[in-house]
């Protein structure tokens, strides 16, 4: 009777133990291993029940069958691992060869972008002027979208000024006092409101005119104006920095000269002009045979735009100066056409590459 009982539980345990053998077998997943380990080994599991039935089993069998059930648990979970363990170095080794890279193939061909060109003269200018100890005004004081007060009046523009007329300046709405501005010296006035003296800076950056677009104009284009306010500024400052600036920008030295004019916010005012930098002065078709280039408009800060500010003009006086980016870029390299800028056309752009 014992000997029965002990061969009918050692029977069943043989029996389990081929059963965990012939499942392994099959199983060539990790989830299948996962089943087959969860179906003996489990807490519910064939060889766990097998021990829990132990406690039932007559003291003397029951250390050959608690053996034996731990041979077999002991036996069931180190094949698993094995082979769990050759799968997962499977695994790794198809993600090694698919991750390998043949560097012997020719690479993915990726065209260099490049700068646009007139950032880069833009960038070119800024470092000139920097050179010369101005700062490049931060955007935060540089909106595109302004109010009639900062694009105009601020800057001694009359009330009936044509340049405010909606034929000359993009509003937002017919009436209303925002607009896109016409000139980067919204920058300047919104730097001055908040910075000590004295001021040195440049403010590039794009502007917008109601314009018939045609080779030489077009309704947006790039600006750089430059302000400098101190004690005793004097036009003699004005004219030794812009002339050191045409010596570096058209690199190499070439007379400046300044002409008369007029701006509402600078009083004198003065247009200057460069020898021309394709004939030296003796007359070709792109100076229109004067042999002087314009280059830009300048002037001295007039007292109303120092008040406008709150700064005292008898105290501190200025000079500023306008210049557009499109003219200076198309006379440095032969463009002739400003659309050209505005269009994208690698054709064009691509030239400008490394400059
Ligand atoms: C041009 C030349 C110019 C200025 C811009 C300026 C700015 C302030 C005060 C006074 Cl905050 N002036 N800027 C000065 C002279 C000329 O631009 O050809 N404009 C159409």
């Amino acid at each position: 009777m014992e000997i029965k009982a002990q061969s009918k539980l050692k029977q069943e345990l043989e029996a389990i133990r081929q059963q965990a053998a012939s499942a392994l077998k099959v199983a060539t997943t990790k989830e299948a291993l996962e089943a087959v380990r969860v179906e003996y080994l489990g807490r519910k599991g064939k060889i766990t029940g097998m021990m829990r039935g132990l406690k039932d089993v007559s003291a003397e069998e029951r250390p050959l069958i608690g053996a034996l059930a731990n041979e077999i648990q002991e036996a069931l979970g180190q094949e698993l691992d094995a082979r769990l363990d050759v799968l997962q170095r499977a695994e790794l080794g198809e993600k090694l060869k698919s991750e390998t890279i043949d560097v012997t193939m020719p690479g993915t061909f990726r065209p260099m972008g490049g700068r646009h060109p007139l950032n880069q003269v833009i960038a070119d200018i800024c470092t000139i002027f920097a050179g010369m100890g101005f700062e490049v005004i931060d955007d935060d004081f540089c909106p595109e979208v302004e109010t009639e007060y900062y694009n105009f009046e601020a800057l001694n523009f009359p009330e009936h000024h044509p340049a405010r007329d909606m034929q000359d300046t993009y509003y937002t709405n017919a009436g209303s006092n925002v607009l896109l501005r016409s000139q980067t010296s919204n920058s300047q006035i919104r730097y001055m409101e908040n910075n000590p003296l004295p001021v040195r800076v440049v403010s590039p950056g794009r502007v917008y005119r109601n314009e018939e677009v045609n080779s030489r104009k077009f309704v947006l284009f790039h600006q750089l104006e430059g302000l400098l306010v101190d004690e005793h500024v004097r036009f003699s400052d004005l004219k030794g920095i812009l002339h050191e600036f045409t010596r570096q920008f058209f690199e190499g030295e070439r007379p400046t000269r300044f002409r008369n004019s007029f701006f509402p916010f600078t009083e004198p005012s003065a247009e200057v002009d460069v020898q021309c930098i394709f004939c030296s002065g003796n007359g070709c078709h792109i100076c229109s045979h004067l042999g002087w280039l314009e280059i830009l408009g300048a002037g001295m800060v007039d007292p109303n735009v120092l008040q406008n500010v709150g700064i005292d003009p008898n105290k501190y006086s200025g000079f500023a100066f306008g210049m557009g980016i499109e003219r200076l870029a198309m006379l440095k390299y032969s463009i002739n056409d400003i659309r050209l800028f505005f269009n994208n056309d690698l054709r064009f752009l691509n030239q400008f590459k490394g400059l």
